[in-house]
């Protein structure tokens, strides 16, 4: 168990004093040794000396994902490398790479707060840890591996494919734990399936999935695949990776390390707080980064705040789960419509399998969407009929939540790619 209860339970007076602290230290690292930051702060006339409330955060710069590209590779770095003791980078599903650094003591935080988050979603060093995220420049891999062995748990370090070695392995090697992306779970199950295993009558009880959207009818149909309690976490590279947020056992949204990260829900567009509890873009300030400190990152992730205090104890603020990016958000004839809320409707009816891609294409200037979904082999073999019945539910669940007309085709089971790291959904051929 890692718990950090004089940080994880703090007053909120006692930890906006702790976070102006350390912003103030962030700020003048910076300041003093990031160029691109100095010139920023200069541009703005920002006394970062004399920086003395959090509410004055609104008045420091953001930084964008194109500003790391700009400075790519080390220029955001505010130690010299000689004091760097690892580089990730994020390939980035949009556009060129950006590079990130950590210290000795960036890794030795990064994997405590990973550390906080797997004790957060119940495991201890009791715990065997297969870790099915890929290992090399994407952080998945190191970060759960460090923070589990922080933990001190079992870990199994096997990385990301070769789906029939994972689950021998977790058969052999009695794992209890299985970390890895959403989409990487499912495709796991029906493996599972496949070889005729019975998940049930392994030692599985638990599995982190994080980097990539994924909805609650997915964890309600993991949970139930696979035997376990699936928690979310969150991170992205820019900002340290896994280990920025997690859920806890209460499975209602995800504690935000807030010692370490200060965050901001603002309107996209206005780039103004959004009111509490609404949705906006997340923007997060790191605190005790050394060397690739972060003020005000857009991480175009929506979510919100969720305001009650969480019956776990835990006092660091919850978000609820990203909902989408604001660049994955795909608007079909004028209406925004994300695809994690596709994939709550599928998965709520029956008969469908969890996998599904959604086509946009562009014919005489209208849009035309396209969900295709596969379903229980039993459809292809019934009459017209019942598949007839079933297009015709989804078309209707869809269409009432999203608000626009939907096709929707059926397709047989595993005819739709599957995925070993972050799913890829959607196909826009709009060339927008
Ligand atoms: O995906 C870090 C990570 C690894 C987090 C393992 C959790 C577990 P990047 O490759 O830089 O880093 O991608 C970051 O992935 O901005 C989100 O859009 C998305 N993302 C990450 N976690 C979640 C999540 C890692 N739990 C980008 N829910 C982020 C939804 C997530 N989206």
């Amino acid at each position: 168990m890692y718990w950090e209860e004089e940080k994880e339970c703090l007053a909120r007076p006692d930890l906006e004093q702790l976070q102006l602290e350390r912003l103030q230290s962030t700020l003048y690292r910076v300041g003093t040794h990031v160029p691109f930051y100095r010139q920023k702060f200069k541009e703005m006339n920002l006394d970062f000396e004399g920086f003395s409330t959090l509410a004055d955060i609104r008045k420091l710069p953001f930084t964008t994902k194109q500003d790391l590209r700009d400075n790519y590779p080390y220029g955001l770095f505010a130690v010299p490398l000689r004091d760097v003791v690892r580089v990730h980078s994020s390939s980035g599903t949009t556009g060129a790479a950006t590079v990130v650094g950590y210290t000795r003591n960036d890794i030795k935080n990064w994997s405590n707060l990973v550390a906080r988050i797997l004790t957060a979603a119940g495991l201890t060093a009791d715990d065997v840890i297969q870790i099915a995220f890929g290992y090399g420049l994407f952080t998945g891999g190191f970060g759960l591996h460090y923070g589990a062995e922080r933990l001190g748990a079992s870990v199994i370090p096997i990385s990301a494919g070769n789906t029939r070695r994972q689950i021998q392995i977790m058969q052999d090697f009695k794992t209890t734990a299985l970390v890895c992306t959403p989409s990487y779970a499912l495709n796991i199950a029906d493996v599972m399936f496949d070889m005729g295993i019975n998940p049930h009558g392994l030692s599985l009880k638990y599995g982190l999935f994080g980097a990539e959207p994924w909805s609650e009818a997915m964890r309600l149909e993991i949970n139930e695949k696979l035997g376990i309690q699936a928690t979310d976490n969150y991170g992205l590279s820019e900002i340290m990776g896994p280990g920025v947020a997690g859920e806890c056992q209460e499975c209602n949204g995800l504690h935000i390390n807030e010692d370490h990260f200060l965050v901001e829900v603002l309107d996209p567009e206005t780039l103004e707080p959004v009111a509490p509890g609404e949705v906006g873009e997340l923007v997060i300030t790191t605190l005790t980064k050394e060397a690739f400190p972060m003020i005000r990152y857009r991480t175009r992730d929506l979510t919100r705040l969720l305001p009650d205090p969480c019956p776990c104890g835990r006092t660091l603020q919850r978000m609820h789960r990203i909902l989408g990016r604001t660049d994955d958000m795909l608007i079909i004839k004028g209406v925004n419509v994300f695809p994690t809320q596709i994939e709550s409707i599928l998965f709520g009816i029956d008969g469908t399998a969890p996998h599904y891609r959604i086509i946009v294409d562009r014919e005489n200037h209208q849009d035309r969407a396209t969900v295709q979904v596969e379903v229980q082999e039993s459809y292809f073999f019934d009459e017209m009929k019942k598949q007839r019945a079933l297009i015709d539910t989804i078309k209707s669940r869809l269409s009432s939540e999203l608000g626009i007309g939907v096709a929707v085709q059926l397709v047989e089971e595993r005819t739709l790619e599957r995925f070993e790291g972050k799913g890829q959904r959607v196909i826009d051929n709009r060339k927008l």
